[in-house]
């Protein structure tokens, strides 16, 4: 029979108190915030015994349990060039940007309209993709084609290409649509 009980002072579990308590086990924090044990953590230490740091997370708070107003926060207004800033939970979203910018701030031109012509080689269609460096775009190549701007050839495509010679059977893709479907190169890829 236990003929005693100790009470543990905070940061202390076991019987005899002689397991240090994990504070971030299980995981104070919320949506995705990382914890770590407070700077003053000791065994005579104050609640709360954690921190959470919440950067990155959309969410403030002790325990990133608050939604952060982008929109009304102390760096201003994220969305640029007219765009509207709509707060939603853990994020933000800039509606109403014109139709010539682009990125999650509507911060860039949209370099496929910018340069119209002249940036996916070969009949691939530009995509802009404005937040992702260093390119801001996509090139979506035909089927035998690849690389940044669709300037590099396939060598699966090219080799045979060299047996068949079906090349001047095939014209360039014009097509603007969004993602490219490449339709006409099943049939030529059989040959043999
Ligand atoms: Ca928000």
């Amino acid at each position: 029979m236990q003929s005693y009980r100790c009470v543990c002072p905070a940061g202390f579990t076991g019987r005899h108190c002689d397991s240090e308590v994990d504070p971030c086990d299980p995981d104070p924090c919320l949506h995705g915030g990382r914890c770590r044990p407070a700077p003053s953590f000791s065994s005579d230490a104050a609640p709360p015994l954690f921190e959470c740091s919440c950067e990155g997370t959309g969410y403030e708070g002790e325990r990133c349990e608050a939604n952060v107003d982008e929109c009304n926060g102390d760096g201003g207004d994220p969305c640029l060039n007219g765009a509207r800033c709509v707060d939603t939970d853990g994020d933000y979203e800039c509606s109403m940007c014109p139709p010539s910018f682009c990125g999650k701030n509507c911060q860039m031109e949209d370099p496929c309209q910018r340069q119209q012509q002249g940036i996916c080689m070969n009949g691939g269609t530009c995509a802009p993709d404005c937040d992702q460096e260093p390119y801001f775009y996509r090139c979506l190549c035909t089927e035998q084609w690849t690389g940044v701007n669709c300037t590099a050839k396939v060598d699966r495509w090219f080799r045979k290409t060299l047996q068949t010679d079906i090349s001047k059977k095939r014209k360039p893709q014009q097509s603007n649509s969004f993602p490219v479907t490449s339709t006409t190169t099943t049939t030529s890829l059989k040959v043999k």
